[in-house]
């Protein structure tokens, strides 16, 4: 089974075809600014030296978290990564809390306790990462299984990066999804590096997806910088695994378009490279697709483009006011009670 390339979208008819509506795809839109505008915000903190550790972008990737965020249903699951901003900000993930929570302020979704982008929401759905990659698909693939045995209609979505997919748990994770026929889409987000190290130093195949045909499922290409079809072959994707047919593995190229983090100047990173991606920016690519092909005007651009700033402008300030932990709450949360729990994703 070769790996399938998806096509470009093209025209309105095509997106109303896949179920978005005006509403849906100027919301989109907000989205990805909103994801662009704390990573950039971010960076200023963070120069400002006013996060500790580093700051970690997405920069490149916000078309396809935002196009497999808007994808999923209201109860399925998630483990979003550290490219995958746009997948907390489309959830409804509040953006003073990303600062908090970078900050290491009581706000943040850890309460302080742990940094950078180790966090999530579970009450909308998504569990937070651990540092070690890609721990996570294990997580999402037992997510998969206990809907299965539950008979729920649920599905989780499991990111890693081309570079993690290498690892055993990547493999573990995929093999019993296609035994199981499990409700789980794998979403790698080819950034064409992992850290330093190239494509061609991390896998052999062409793609990535295709491995998912050795696992017995789907596997499919799609240009991570055209969030629409990213958001056509995640709901493909996801409502076949909803329906009973089992895993697919997405892959979305797009490039790292910053350093691994801010502290990284990827000066290993041919400058070509950045100049060729860089024309196919997944924000001003929607932008444009915006005005042509769904009649976007200025006055309505101009709109959203003020809601964000306005947005940001609030949640840096608000984080700024949230204090630091007390000391005393260090060992507040390590359990997780039953009234924890009583959450409708952990039903
Ligand atoms: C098991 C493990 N080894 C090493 C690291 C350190 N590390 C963090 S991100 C990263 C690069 C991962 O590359 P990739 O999977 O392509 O994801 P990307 O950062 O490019 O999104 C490395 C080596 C880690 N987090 N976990
Ligand atoms: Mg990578």
């Amino acid at each position: 089974m070769a790996v399938r390339e998806a096509e470009p979208v093209g025209s309105l008819q095509e997106v109303k075809e896949v179920g978005l509506d005006r509403e849906d795809l100027l919301a989109i839109y907000r989205h990805m600014l909103l994801t662009r505008g704390i990573e950039e915000r971010g960076h200023i903190l963070y120069k400002q030296g006013k996060i500790p550790g580093s700051f970690y972008t997405g920069r490149g990737n916000e078309g396809a978290a935002v196009g497999v965020g808007t994808a999923m249903g209201p109860n399925d699951v998630g483990t979003p990564l550290h490219r995958d901003m746009g997948v907390h900000v489309t959830r409804g993930v509040e953006p003073w809390r990303v600062f908090a929570q970078y900050m290491g302020r009581e706000g943040g979704p850890t309460g302080g306790r742990d940094g950078n982008v180790h966090m999530a929401n579970a009450e909308l759905g998504l569990h937070t990462m651990v540092s070690h990659l890609p721990a996570m698909l294990p997580v999402a693939t037992g997510m998969a299984l206990a809907f299965k045995i539950r008979g729920d209609r649920r599905v989780a979505v499991g990111w890693f990066g081309e570079g993690s997919a290498a690892r055993g748990d990547a493999h573990e994770s995929m093999n019993m999804a296609g035994v199981r026929q499990l409700p789980v889409v794998f979403v790698c987000d080819n950034n064409q590096w992992a850290y330093s190290t190239p494509t061609y130093l991390s896998y052999s195949v062409e793609h990535i997806a295709d491995r998912a045909a050795a696992y017995g499922f789907e596997g499919v290409v799609v240009d991570g910088t055209d969030v629409l079809a990213v958001y056509r072959e995640a709901r493909r994707a996801i409502e076949k695994a909803r329906e009973g047919g089992g895993p697919t593995l997405l892959e979305c190229l797009t490039l790292r378009m910053e350093g691994h983090a801010v502290h990284d100047d990827a000066f290993y990173v041919p400058k070509e490279m950045f100049e060729q991606w860089a024309a196919q920016d997944p924000v001003e690519r929607y932008r444009t697709w915006l005005h042509n092909h769904a009649g976007m005007t200025d006055d309505e651009e101009s709109e959203i483009t003020s809601a964000v700033k306005r947005i940001l402008i609030e949640a840096l300030d608000r984080a700024d006011e949230s204090p630091l932990p007390d000391p005393s709450s260090l060992a507040g949360g390590v359990f997780a009670s039953f009234e924890d729990l009583d959450t409708p994703h952990h039903k």
